[in-house]
């Protein structure tokens, strides 16, 4: 399946609010891996469009933020090191009920247990450390997203 090219471009300066937006990562061991154009290439083919692409070493301080509903949990700070071990690639994903769909696209969060034919599921299993090493993160409700998109995209947010 295919969007229209009229659909497809231009990418806008600013997010259109009336249609549904999602963050995905994809994370540094899915960008180590050379796992970005699979990831990107599944969310495509599902049907949705990219509306914001960038790749960078993110600070503690934004994945703090970003992961702030974990502060307070055992794994925070090997999360942490997970998370700053590479590159992310962070992608705005649009499109109607996108935010469902991505999350069932990615499977269960741990790789081992996430179903054949999702992206955690086929891509992702165990490597022997303490992090759950899991490709992709998606945001996980309309708030998450909007709060999610913020942090890594506020260019694309009006104020
Ligand atoms: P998800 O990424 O599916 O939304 P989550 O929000 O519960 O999962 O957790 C965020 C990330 O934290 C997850 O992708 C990997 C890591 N994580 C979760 N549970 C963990 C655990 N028990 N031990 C180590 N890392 C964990
Ligand atoms: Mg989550």
């Amino acid at each position: 399946m295919t969007i229209g090219r009229e659909e497809a471009m231009p990418t806008p300066d600013m997010l259109d609010d009336n249609k549904e937006h999602s963050l995905i990562l994809i994370k540094p061991d899915g960008y180590m891996r050379g796992l970005t154009g699979e990831v990107l290439a599944r969310i495509e083919r599902k049907g949705f469009k990219l509306v914001g692409l960038k790749i960078k070493k993110a600070s503690v301080a934004l994945l703090t933020e970003h992961y702030v509903e974990h502060k307070e949990k055992h794994f925070f700070s090997s999360l942490l090191e997970y998370m700053t071990s590479g590159p992310i690639v962070s992608v705005v994903v649009e499109g109607d009920r996108v935010i469902e769909s991505l999350r069932t696209l990615m499977g269960a969060t741990n790789p081992v247990l996430a179903a054949p034919g999702t992206i955690r599921g086929d891509l992702g299993r165990d490597w022997g450390t303490s992090n759950v090493e899991n490709i992709v993160h998606g945001s996980d409700s309309p708030e998450s997203a909007a709060r999610e998109i913020a942090l890594w995209f506020p260019e694309l947010i009006e104020d």
